[in-house]
């Protein structure tokens, strides 16, 4: 043993590293990205080659009452949860809501506006209250004119 004690400065920089790997912050530990074209049912859109960043697919030709539907979706915990969608759109006045189980519980609605091109990417977002469960999430819009990548769910 010492026999004097060491001023305390704090914790080392590798005990902070230690102590976020044993114990993870449990805030917005959950996240999930769905492809939009990785849809379970749809009416009325067309899958078409994305140039965003990525590349692969997204979903287009969506005009007012065109839906999305993407079923199984596990959200692990009740709380709030920020939604993300990736979206370009040339013509802009464009909204879409999000709800669980074919419209049953409308989550939000969040406004699209023109990004200046249909290939032009930007993500808007909303943050909404989810209980925990497993759901088919929908996309509806609610105004046409705009293109989706993918959307993001990441619990805050
Ligand atoms: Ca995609």
């Amino acid at each position: 043993m010492n026999s004097f004690v060491l001023p305390w400065n704090g914790f080392t920089n590798y005990d902070l590293v230690a102590v976020r790997y044993m114990y993870p912050a449990t805030s917005g530990s959950f996240t999930t990205t769905i492809q939009a074209e990785n849809y379970s049912a749809m009416a009325g859109i067309q899958v078409e080659a994305c140039t965003d960043s990525g590349g692969g697919s997204n979903v287009g030709y969506i005009e007012t009452a065109d839906w999305l539907a993407y079923n199984s979706i596990n959200i692990p915990t009740s709380g709030t949860y920020r939604v993300e969608y990736r979206v370009a759109s040339a013509s802009g006045g464009g909204r879409l809501s999000l709800d669980l189980n074919a419209g049953t519980t409308v989550l939000g609605a969040v406004n699209i506006p023109s990004t200046g091109g249909w290939q032009t990417w930007t993500t808007v977002s909303h943050n909404v209250t989810i209980n925990a469960g497993t759901y088919n999430f929908g996309i509806y819009a609610q105004a046409g004119g705009w293109n989706i990548n993918w959307f993001r769910v990441t619990k805050i």
